[in-house]
């Protein structure tokens, strides 16, 4: 029998309680967990729901002291992880609690999957085309980077929070010490590196209609999950290269109204550019390849130049060079993501959502291309 887990902070309760209903409802499901950030109010007022959710029973708890990186939702995944491996589920699925459009059709499409003798299925999905700025310029590109022509690069969701898991695969994970000790943001990229190392079955799930969850105004809402992110992959650098087969649902016509979507607010992301420089940024910046170009944003926004090739040779310096927790270094990372970002959002971007993802993924290619010149990193 399967478990459902859905780590949570800070969310619309009645989207959490409505996902906590739709798992609990399913007949596959033997129980539920929802597991907290934190043991303060919203654990309260989730646990109250939780109380009048119907079907299979819903544990509701404050996820413990797992790692090494800032308690984050790695510290809550792991804590699912360990407990899940101690009981012994023979499924164990994982999804974010604030997905406002989960249904039984998640659990179906996992277990069904699952059914046809698939370790780890990962849902996959379409997203606005503004959406998923991490995955697109640090994730995905890294991954191209140091594991070309294997199925980390190519994966749709690298940093998706949705999959299923076998119970062989949780007891793989929750006795991996990378996985473990990678409590914050980190954690996605870290279980999607494990659970492609790992040699099993795996399966891509397709949700055409997308995953609809909360979107951001001003990018800085990301900045710690960029750096945390950057950081994650970063470390894999050096790792065995995965041989591990990517199979795919075939995939299906994108949601109108998402190819529409602006996922978040152009103005007040490209403030951020001149804002908040030190002396200390300045001098490291100055260390960086087009560093006069880099600089001009003292003055003025200023990215056009930060295209895909420039972006190429930016990031692996940040791959060989950037430093977690170092605030010089988490604030010009950022700085040099968000011009990336940026520049994509006024040129490509502007294609419409065909043109834009294809650029997109065209960039991935090249990425991975340019590894084999180059020798790999
Ligand atoms: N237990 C726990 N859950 C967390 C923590 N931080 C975030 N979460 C949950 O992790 C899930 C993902 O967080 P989001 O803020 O939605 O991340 P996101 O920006 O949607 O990430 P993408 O889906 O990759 O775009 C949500 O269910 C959050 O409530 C944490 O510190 N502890
Ligand atoms: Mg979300």
């Amino acid at each position: 029998m399967s478990l459902v887990v859905f780590p949570f902070k800070e969310e619309d309760l009645a989207v959490v309680g409505s996902n906590l209903a739709n798992a609990a409802g399913h007949s596959r499901i033997e129980e539920v967990w929802a597991v907290s950030a934190g043991d303060g109010d919203t654990m309260e007022a989730v646990e109250r729901i939780a109380s009048e959710v119907s079907g299979a029973p819903v544990r509701v708890f404050p996820q413990e002291r797992m790692g090494r990186f800032r308690p984050g939702k790695g510290d809550g995944l792991n804590t699912a992880l360990r407990l899940a491996a101690e009981v012994g589920f023979d499924r164990v699925h994982i999804y974010d609690a604030d997905i406002t459009n989960f249904g039984p059709d998640w659990i179906d499409g996992a277990e069904e999957t699952a059914d046809r003798g698939y370790y780890i299925v990962r849902h996959r999905f379409p997203r606005a085309a503004t959406d998923a700025m991490i995955t697109w310029m640090v994730t995905r590109p890294a991954l191209a980077i140091s594991f070309p022509g294997t199925i980390l690069p190519r994966l749709g969701q690298p940093l998706g929070g949705e999959m299923l898991l076998t119970g062989e695969a949780v007891r793989r994970l929750a006795a991996d010490p990378r996985v473990v000790e990678r409590s914050d943001w980190g954690i996605d990229t870290m279980l999607t590196y494990a659970t492609v190392a790992m040699g099993l079955p795996f399966w891509e799930h397709h949700i055409a209609d997308g995953k609809r969850h909360a979107l951001y105004g001003s990018l800085d809402e990301i900045r710690v999950m960029v750096v945390e992110c950057l950081d994650a992959v970063r470390s894999l650098r050096g790792l065995p290269a995965p041989t591990t087969t990517l199979r795919s649902d075939p995939p299906a016509p994108i949601p109108e109204d998402l190819k529409r979507t602006v996922a978040y607010d152009l103005e007040r992301t490209t403030a951020l550019l001149t804002t908040g420089w030190t002396a200390a940024e300045a001098e490291l910046a100055a260390t960086l390849p087009m560093a006069d170009l880099v600089m001009r944003n003292r003055e003025r926004p200023f990215y056009e130049f930060l295209d895909a090739e420039t972006w190429g040779v930016m990031l692996g310096d940040l791959l060989d060079r950037f430093v977690l927790g170092d605030p010089v270094w988490e604030s010009l990372a950022f700085r040099l993501w968000l011009m990336r970002v940026l520049a994509y959002t006024t040129d490509q971007a502007r294609l419409g959502y065909d043109a834009a993802i294809a650029y997109l993924e065209s960039t991935i290619r090249y990425y991975e291309a340019g590894a084999d010149h180059h020798g790999s990193r």
